[in-house]
């Protein structure tokens, strides 16, 4: 029977077969557990050894993704909807181009929305994400959702696709999903307890089904990520993660222009077009990139000291394929998640 997977425990999976089922609680083929491909919320899987009674099973097979994110570790999204705090945590625009960037590198189609509306009264912000987003082409909303504020607006960008939240603990992630189906009770960070950050009240991304009309809307619910880092891509892939950058990249003199200060650059030509504060991500991103593509090449190099002072030959092979796993780290790095989406 093909079912998909809610949320997952240390070894159970958790699977339902149909909208509004009963959840089954499921273990998964050893075969399956030793194949290099992680098991992830969201996918859709073959089950065997149904007991109704028990509600158990037994997962045989992973059907293929149509995408997936790492972080949060989610298959087969339709949309992501990035919540951003105006204040409280107060609104951090570079996290927010991390997301958004993260987003476009999965090819998963991305909605703001700027949650505690309710604690701004300055409205120079509300302008200045419309000024920076709006011409990027996203949709966005203001929400409160202790005020429920602006509710309609969000559920209208929801719309009945399987939605992946993310964005910053203490954001109000999962007050939101409570404040368009109360009757869920999701816990959320008691009001009294500062937010601050490391705490994380969400602990586990979760597939969470709500009734609309007739119909059932999916989303999923995770645990805020503030360690994200473009680790894992070359400094001058991280300009495809930027529409208004990518734009006028082809007018660079040099292909592999990183568009910081070099010569005859289209991109810096137009720095006039482009939002200060998304440039300014744009390079810290490209500095991450920087720092993991060093390091890859200080694995390379540390082996090649060695093999140069060993005079022991044996030493030397090794070293040389220690060096060429160093590569072939790089290249796994970059690769691997596009592998997995195809
Ligand atoms: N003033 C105000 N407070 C809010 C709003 N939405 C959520 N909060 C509060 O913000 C705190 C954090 O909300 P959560 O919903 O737990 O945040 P989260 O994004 O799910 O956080 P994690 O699960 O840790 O990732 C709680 O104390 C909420 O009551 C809002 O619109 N306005
Ligand atoms: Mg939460
Ligand atoms: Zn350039």
């Amino acid at each position: 029977m093909k079912g998909q997977i809610l949320k997952i425990h240390s070894d159970f999976y958790y699977v339902k077969f149909a909208d509004n089922a009963e959840v089954f609680e499921c273990k998964i083929r050893e075969v399956l557990k030793k194949q290099k491909q992680k098991v992830l919320v969201g996918d859709f899987v073959e089950c065997t050894d149904i007991n109704l009674n028990k509600k158990t099973a037994v997962i045989e097979k992973i059907f293929s993704r149509t995408n997936f994110l790492t972080r949060p570790s989610v298959a087969n999204v339709e949309q992501v909807i990035i919540i951003s705090s105006i204040k409280e945590p107060d609104l951090d625009f570079e996290q927010l181009n991390r997301y958004i960037s993260l987003a476009k590198y999965h090819k998963i189609k991305a909605k703001l929305c700027f949650n505690k509306n309710d604690l701004s009264e300055d409205d120079s912000i509300i302008e200045k994400i419309f000024g920076i987003y709006e011409p990027l082409g996203f949709e966005i909303v203001f929400t409160s959702a202790l005020e429920k504020l602006g509710i309609e607006d969000f559920t209208e960008i929801l719309g009945s696709k399987m939605t992946v939240f993310c964005g910053n603990s203490g954001v109000g992630k999962s007050s939101l999903i409570n404040s368009i189906a109360p009757n869920l009770n999701i816990k959320t960070k008691e009001v009294s307890e500062k937010t601050s950050r490391g705490t994380h009240t969400t602990r586990h991304c979760e597939i969470i089904e709500i009734k609309r009309g007739k119909k059932f809307i999916k989303i999923i619910d995770t645990p805020g990520f503030s360690n994200l880092k473009f680790d894992f891509l070359l400094p001058n892939q991280i300009d495809e993660l930027f529409d208004e950058i990518k734009k006028h990249k082809s007018g660079c003199k040099f292909k592999d222009c990183l568009h910081i200060h070099e010569e005859d650059c289209n991109v810096l030509a137009n720095l006039s077009e482009i939002d200060i504060s998304r440039y300014r991500s744009y390079l810290s991103f490209v500095q991450e990139a920087k720092e993991f593509k060093e390091k890859i090449k200080r694995q390379g190099t540390k082996k090649e000291t060695s093999q140069k002072q060993g005079l022991n030959k044996q030493v030397a092979k090794i070293s040389t394929r220690k060096r060429q796993s160093a590569r072939n780290t790089l290249r796994q790095n970059i690769y691997k998640d596009f592998e997995s989406v195809e």
